[in-house]
């Protein structure tokens, strides 16, 4: 067996921390049974870059983080990656901000991994390349003589060709994608934006799975990831889950809980979700004290001035709102900064009637599976869902809105209060089927058996062109 080497912006250490999610289990349990590496940025700042790697073994993982200076944090971190790739590639090019340090930033901190990370790959190994912080990587690590397979997953949308021609340098950014072998999408939608790409601004074609420019091919799937189903199950039985469900159930006095739960990030919606619950607040005055809508957002990004913006713009909100429809013994939003441990999260989840997930735009959302996961199959809630996340395409059961429209937003509330009991259960039933299968263990091992050696040999890298020849 070959030996997983991931690479990505951050190594989430296993057991590092509650809220880790369940991508860094999956790939922690896959890291351990091959004897792989994990490799990544530290979180940690440093007053010169020296290239030193800190190794760990946690709980049988092998990790290897660097640390940046400030310059590669603010150039490459909040700056290409945060305010550039992450706004465009969620189709705000509104807010995306084309700095040329920032570019300089992104290409001289991905040489510093491909520096890290080259020496400790061996010729066997299998290397799996994360998200958008990393898209040049595989090139710069074929520029460094490795011949190894190579894929890479993106984490979030792909844009539509018209938006990513805004970046400069958008070709050449697209190309480095050329030096990798399998190149994963959460949804055909994202894969399909993709190929349109390559075809109308690369003259490449397309042949079932392959995408073809000059010479290269590579494999271009969609690969939805899923969450670790088993391990939030087994949070579930924790006693304080059930600790949380009954400490909400007891806060709401027989009121209907309405929940959503996202990192504080203008994708998310939120500020177009508070506004759909408002206009849900006027159109129907008969609702009033029997909802609350507890929305938890914990601050991400906060070094990133359109994130300081959007905590604001809430806490603003959730003031007009709550202003205008408080009673002395009710309060329709409970607006809340902070993370919660996965057990105590299903608590929450499970106490709540309806999901409310609606992002803007969202490669996949995990919210969303983790909140059908953890209903009662008895008497499940009803799960209100964007059409524009990736999990719209799998869970084609919940209620799908359009997020921008505070009218669908207000009604489908509406709708999912008045849900039957079995119209819940039939749709619960569809969803957790799905969810169940297409975990996030099920994601690993496609994405990795597509990666696995071919069984003819496919040409010689050293035979390959180089797309990429300015920086
Ligand atoms: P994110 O944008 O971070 O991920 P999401 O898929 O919703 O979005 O995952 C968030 C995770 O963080 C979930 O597991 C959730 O439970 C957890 N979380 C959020 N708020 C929390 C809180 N207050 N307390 C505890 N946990 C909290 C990116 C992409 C997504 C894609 C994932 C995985 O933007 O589209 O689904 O990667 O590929």
């Amino acid at each position: 067996m070959s030996r997983l080497i991931v690479i990505s912006n951050r190594v989430r250490r296993p057991g590092s921390g509650a809220a880790q999610g369940g991508l860094a289990v999956a790939l922690s349990s896959a890291l351990r049974e091959s004897r792989g590496i994990w490799v990544g940025w530290s979180g940690e700042s440093t007053d010169r870059f020296t290239g030193q790697i800190a190794f760990a073994d946690d709980e049988g993982v092998k990790t290897a983080t660097i640390d940046l200076e400030e310059q590669d944090i603010d150039e490459y971190y909040n700056g290409y990656a945060n305010r550039t790739l992450w706004p465009l590639f969620h189709f705000r090019i509104d807010l995306a901000e084309y700095d040329r340090t920032f570019e300089g930033g992104y290409n001289r901190v991905n040489e510093r991994f491909a520096d890290t990370a080259s020496p400790l790959i061996d010729k066997d190994d299998v290397v799996w390349i994360h998200d958008y912080h990393l898209i040049p990587l595989g090139q710069m690590l074929r520029h460094r003589g490795l011949k190894n397979r190579m894929g890479f997953f993106l984490h979030i949308p792909w844009p539509p060709t018209r938006l990513l021609v805004s970046l400069p340098h958008h070709r050449q950014l697209v190309e480095t994608l050329f030096a990798y072998d399998v190149v994963g999408f959460q949804t055909e939608e994202w894969l399909e934006s993709f190929r349109h790409y390559v075809e109308k601004e690369m003259g490449g074609t397309i042949e079932g799975d392959n995408c073809t420019v000059g010479d290269r091919t590579i494999k271009a799937v969609a690969c939805p990831i899923g969450i670790d189903f088993t391990e939030f199950c087994a949070a579930g039985k924790n006693e304080s889950a059930t600790l949380m469900q009954r400490q909400m159930r007891a806060s709401l006095q027989d009121r209907n809980l309405i929940v959503g739960v996202d990192r504080l990030d203008y994708s998310k919606g939120l500020e177009e979700r508070f506004a759909g619950y408002e206009r849900f607040l006027k159109d129907n005055p008969s609702y009033h004290r029997q909802v609350v809508f507890v929305q938890i957002a914990p601050p991400s990004r906060e070094d990133v001035e359109n994130y300081r913006e959007i905590r604001a713009k809430l806490d603003s909100l959730t003031g007009r709102i709550n202003g205008e429809f408080s009673d002395v013994d009710w309060t329709p939003i409970r607006y809340v900064n902070q993370g919660y441990a996965r057990d105590r999260l299903w608590g929450i989840y499970r106490a709540a009637r309806i999901g409310l997930v609606t992002p803007l735009r969202d490669g996949m959302n995990l919210v969303a599976k983790e909140y059908v996961t953890a209903q009662d199959p008895e008497d499940p809630g009803v799960l209100i869902l964007s059409r524009f996340a990736g999990a719209a395409l799998q869970l084609p059961e919940a209620l799908l809105i359009n997020p921008y429209s505070s009218e669908e937003v207000s009604e489908a509330i509406l709708r999912a209060l008045q849900m039957p009991l079995d119209e819940r259960k039939s749709r619960w039933a569809a969803m957790i089927d799905n969810i169940g299968r297409e975990d996030v263990a099920w994601w690993r091992e496609r994405f990795v058996a597509l990666l696995a050696p071919p069984q003819a040999p496919s040409r010689p890298i050293e035979q390959q062109p180089r797309l990429m020849t300015a920086k």
